[in-house]
């Protein structure tokens, strides 16, 4: 019984003394582990009240546990006190108010065109559409050949097109960065696997830029190759994404148009998001266009390798800025300020 006083005693002297040693937070917690933990002395000591006679056991029990505490207590202390030390010794301009409210940083958000191309895929990830990537810069062939734009087509001049210097392919002609993303459409069809449901969006280059018109922009486009495929399939999804990406009080409109690689060819319109289809001087008597679309030409698919006998084909092809600029609200007069990095301009959108 004297034991188990006298080395609970001896114990919180030995501590006492070497709290008053300790210079660290870092020691403090040393001091912690080596008096309190698994392996300390005072657990040994609580060890040997299992050896004390029962009818003192309470007594000694709580003493021992006022200890744990009083040591607990002096470990906290003299953390705090080091602490406070140490702060003391920093010069005025280390010092910080903890008390003052904090600065937000600003948070940055996605480009408009980067949020616009996620909700774009999306939608269209909907309805089945997987989406694929083809060069950004590829053989003539490709974007004109096979598409039945030849060399010497006048319809060549519409995309004005960048040319990169380096040598012709023997059959597939001059490297261009692509003006349009129909490139993918012999591309996706060379895969050889069957049915086609996909959506290419990529960068796209033209020599051109006014209003309405940047040098580098987005187009989406989508194909569905497969038996039995007609316009009204065209018709549908074009109108399931006309209404989910701008809402469904919006209409179609197909205007027949001509497109050297899609046979019967058409123009998409949409009601003006501004005047409800009224009629205003953003729109042209209350539509705006959006793009392109067509039925597969027969020579398409067959520079696929494709039956035209068997399989028919639509496909779309719009630009994800104008899309962008013409939903309701946004109004944007010129596509360029998209590109200028003007933060102002940016953060509203
Ligand atoms: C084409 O590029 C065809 N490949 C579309 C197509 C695909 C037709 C599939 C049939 C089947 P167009 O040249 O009209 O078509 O361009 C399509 C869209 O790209 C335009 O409606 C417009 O939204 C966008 N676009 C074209 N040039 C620019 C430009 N310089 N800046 C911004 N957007 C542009």
């Amino acid at each position: 019984m004297q034991d188990f006083s006298s080395q609970l005693s001896n114990l919180i002297t030995q501590f006492q003394q070497d709290l008053e040693k300790v210079s660290t937070s870092d020691n403090v917690e040393a001091l912690r582990v080596q008096y309190l933990g698994r392996k300390s002395p005072f657990q040994e000591v609580m060890r040997s009240l299992k050896d004390v006679s029962v009818d003192q056991r309470k007594e000694f029990g709580q003493a021992a546990n006022k200890a744990k505490q009083d040591i607990e207590a002096a470990i906290e202390a003299r953390e705090t006190d080091l602490v406070n030390k140490r702060f003391e010794r920093l010069g005025e301009e280390e010092k910080i108010d903890i008390s003052l409210p904090g600065e937000k940083s600003s948070v940055g958000h996605l480009h408009m065109v980067t949020s616009a191309i996620r909700d774009i895929r999306r939608i269209f990830e909907h309805i089945g559409f997987t989406q694929v990537r083809h060069p950004e810069i590829d053989w003539e062939w490709y974007p004109f050949e096979v598409l039945r734009i030849g060399a010497d087509h006048p319809a060549r001049d519409n995309w004005e097109t960048f040319f990169v210097d380096v040598p012709a392919h023997p059959k597939k002609g001059k490297m261009v960065l692509v003006p349009h993303v129909s490139n993918g459409q012999v591309r996706e069809m060379e895969r050889g696997e069957l049915p086609i449901r996909s959506m290419n969006i990529a960068k796209t280059y033209r020599r051109q830029s006014d209003v309405s018109h940047v040098p580098m922009f987005h187009q989406f486009e989508g194909w569905i190759i497969d038996k039995g495929i007609r316009l009204t399939d065209l018709k549908g999804v074009m109108e399931y994404f006309v209404k989910e990406y701008f809402g469904e009080d919006r209409e179609i409109r197909l205007r027949p148009h001509h497109f050297r690689f899609t046979e019967p060819s058409m123009e998409l319109d949409i009601s003006c998001g501004l005047c409800a289809g009224k009629g205003c001087s953003m729109c042209k008597e209350g539509w705006v266009e959006l793009g392109g679309a067509g039925m597969m030409h027969p020579d398409v698919l067959r520079a696929g390798g494709v039956d035209p006998e068997i399989y028919s084909g639509l496909a779309f092809g719009w630009g994800v800025e104008r899309t962008v600029s013409m939903k309701a609200g946004l109004n944007i007069a010129d596509l360029r300020t998209m590109y200028k990095n003007d933060v102002r301009f940016l953060e509203q959108f």
